[in-house]
């Protein structure tokens, strides 16, 4: 390839040379580099021509060509307007937080880049459909307070099914953004996963996102268990950036059949959150069951007894909840969350857009432009539909969610995962289930991971046709899935009144004389991971030089860190593949065209694919008008 770059080089074509010419002619290497990449590309490219997507097999496909999304224009040549990013860099998180008590206008996040896709297209909006909105947030929407672009579930499943890295993903965003705060999903000790990790693992990670451009860390327990977000609350302290301690909401704040629920419960817990230093106080209610007259009262409660700014998140999964978010605004809250009108409401965040508008000439108003907030949906409207496999069959709100309480980020998955276990006609029972086993469990919080305890409790309960009055009996044998055993041993920590004692009993197979876990954090048996020897383990399996964010990727994810260097290796970086052509393949001489430096373009068009001997296809390209063949093995 060095000697094709060399004698196609002008330079060498026009006998320019000396002989420094190869050691003055650093492009040659360049050339060499791209043209690895292209080869790359390709190859990923004749793949998804001749099998698909492994992704998208067995879901309904769209119908193609899908039209572009539509981008506002925006001028780039001038710097971004100074946003909230640089007020915290100012201020600081202390002096900050008092800002936002003191100003008047209701502060606005949008979910749009984490929660409303993770809530409403199984997670998989890809890094390719937000860079380009990226500078227009920046420039038509200085006024918002924060970006949800990051953690919850978007970590697993940039890696796992969409094969990029979540932490490039951030500094492309980041690069983009200047002046707007970033905020993250943060599972306090389960950070972006599903476990709780060693402590030193929980205080890496958030190092690296403070660095790679984090400015909000949204910490949460599954269970509510202020002890089990310390580490991660003390990482953040640590840190520039504002933490934002939350209490989960959940069941209602009137309902006297269940009284730990009361306004006790969460004025208890915030008070730690206080106590642990926390910046601003969320409110987060993950399934959508916080009504009006709740979120006025609970926001008034916190508000008067810790004094600090109050953030309220909700989902839509109702049908109601922006009326939620304008009772808590009513009550004096400084903050909210919504999602772009397209990519709201069900069982996303209600329609940020509707909300700025019914506040509008307020003393409240959050003074974003509607014109701007408008085209901005009008794109995602575009983006949307090259999710449509991953969308739900949900049409409409539903206030059955007061009755189940799943959170809006776990309904569509765990119909999903009823559906591929044949459940799916079975969806009333599988929802009442997860009703009768939160009862079973003691009435707890249900948010990731708990909630996908309860999700697989349930789930086996409907496929066995078991009742809670079967679970209970101690004269019935019931295979507890494998989540259910370890939440009774502790491994997710405990909620601050424990778990029921004969279910525990039951569940971990205790003999009577055994006394049932005391409640203990689990980082405090985890042993801390030794870091260097991780990461040498990390590269040896990895086949690569790992950087601090690579090796806390694989701290929590290794098979598919293990993966994603695989595929990289393969196929090169394909993030920014347009997202069609990522799931649906190339269609015959469509003109794909792959930013794969800055300015440098790849031009890519299918011509043709056919057999090649017994076990293989030839897929022939155009790659910038030469021609390209591919051969890709028919077995996949
Ligand atoms: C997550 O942890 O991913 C959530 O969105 C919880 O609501
Ligand atoms: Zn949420």
């Amino acid at each position: 390839q060095f000697l094709e770059n060399l004698i196609n080089h002008p330079a060498f074509v026009a006998g320019e040379i000396t002989t420094r010419f190869i050691e003055n002619t650093p492009e040659l290497l360049a050339f060499t580099a791209r043209r690895d990449r292209a080869t790359k590309l390709l190859g990923f490219l004749g793949e998804i021509a001749v099998h698909g997507n492994p992704e998208v097999r067995g879901r309904t496909l769209p119908a193609l060509p899908l039209p572009k999304p539509v981008l506002p224009r925006i001028d780039t040549s001038t710097a971004a307007p100074k946003g909230t990013r640089q007020l915290l860099q100012e201020l600081g998180p202390q002096e900050f937080a008092r800002w936002m008590l003191h100003q008047k206008q209701v502060l606005m996040t949008d979910t749009t880049l984490r929660d409303a896709h993770q809530s409403l297209l199984a997670t998989r909006m890809r890094t390719a459909d937000m860079l380009p909105i990226a500078p227009y947030y920046a420039r038509a929407l200085p006024q918002l307070f924060s970006l949800e672009c990051w953690g919850g579930a978007t970590f697993d499943v940039a890696l796992r099914f969409l094969k990029e890295d979540p932490w490039e993903r951030l500094a492309q965003l980041r690069s983009r953004v200047p002046n707007l705060l970033f905020q993250m999903l943060l599972r306090g000790s389960n950070a972006v996963g599903y476990t709780n990790y060693a402590d030193n693992v929980v205080r890496h990670f958030v190092q690296q996102a403070a660095v790679g451009g984090i400015d909000v860390f949204r910490v949460f327990d599954s269970l509510n268990w202020v002890e089990n977000m310390r580490v991660a609350i003390d990482a953040v302290l640590e840190t520039d950036a504002l933490c934002e301690g939350t209490v989960c909401y959940t069941a209602d704040l009137f309902d006297t059949s269940r009284p730990k629920y009361g306004l006790k419960y969460y004025v208890d817990i915030a008070r730690q959150l206080q106590r642990a230093g926390v910046h601003i106080l969320a409110i987060k209610d993950m399934a959508g069951v916080c009504r009006p007259r709740a979120a006025k009262a609970l926001v008034k409660a916190l508000k008067e007894e810790t004094g600090l700014p109050i953030h309220f998140h909700t989902h839509d999964t109702s049908g109601a909840a922006a009326a939620s978010v304008l009772a808590a605004i009513e009550a004096g809250c400084d903050a909210v969350d919504g999602a772009l009108d397209s990519m709201s409401g069900l069982t996303s965040q209600p329609n940020l857009s509707a909300i700025a508008a019914a506040l509008a000439g307020t003393d409240r108003d959050p003074g974003l432009d509607a014109q701007a907030l408008h085209a901005a949906s009008t794109y995602f409207e575009g983006v949307r539909r090259f999710y449509a496999p991953f969308e739900s069959e949900i049409r409409s709100g539903t206030a059955d969610v007061y009755r189940h309480e799943m959170p809006g980020g776990q309904y569509t998955n765990l119909r999903e995962q009823a559906r591929s276990l044949g459940l799916a006609h079975r969806w009333t029972e599988v929802s009442q289930a997860y009703a009768d086993v939160n009862r079973l469990f003691g009435d707890i919080v249900k948010v990731t991971p708990s909630s996908k305890v309860v999700g697989d409790m349930a789930l086996m309960m409907v496929a066995s046709d078991l009742t809670s009055v079967d679970v209970l009996d101690p004269a019935r044998e019931i295979a507890f899935p494998e989540s259910v055993v370890q939440l009774f041993k502790g491994e997710l920590g405990f909620p601050p009144d424990g778990f029921p004692q004969a279910l525990t009993r039951k569940v971990l197979r205790l003999a009577e004389e055994e006394p049932v876990p005391a409640a203990y954090r689990p980082g405090d048996l985890l042993v801390p991971v030794d870091l260097a020897a991780a990461r040498a383990k990390a590269e040896q399996e990895c086949g690569q030089p790992l950087d601090e964010r690579q090796l806390s990727s694989y701290l929590m994810y290794p098979k598919q860190m293990r993966e994603l260097c695989e595929h990289q290796r393969r196929f090169g970086d394909t993030s920014q593949l347009p997202t069609p052509v990522f799931f649906y393949g190339p269609q015959l001489q469509q003109e794909i065209t792959v930013e794969i430096d800055p300015g440098k373009t790849l031009l890519v068009a299918l011509q043709s694919v056919s057999p090649d001997g017994e076990a293989a296809q030839k897929v022939q390209f155009e790659l910038n008008g030469q021609p390209r063949t591919v051969r890709v093995h028919s077995a996949g």
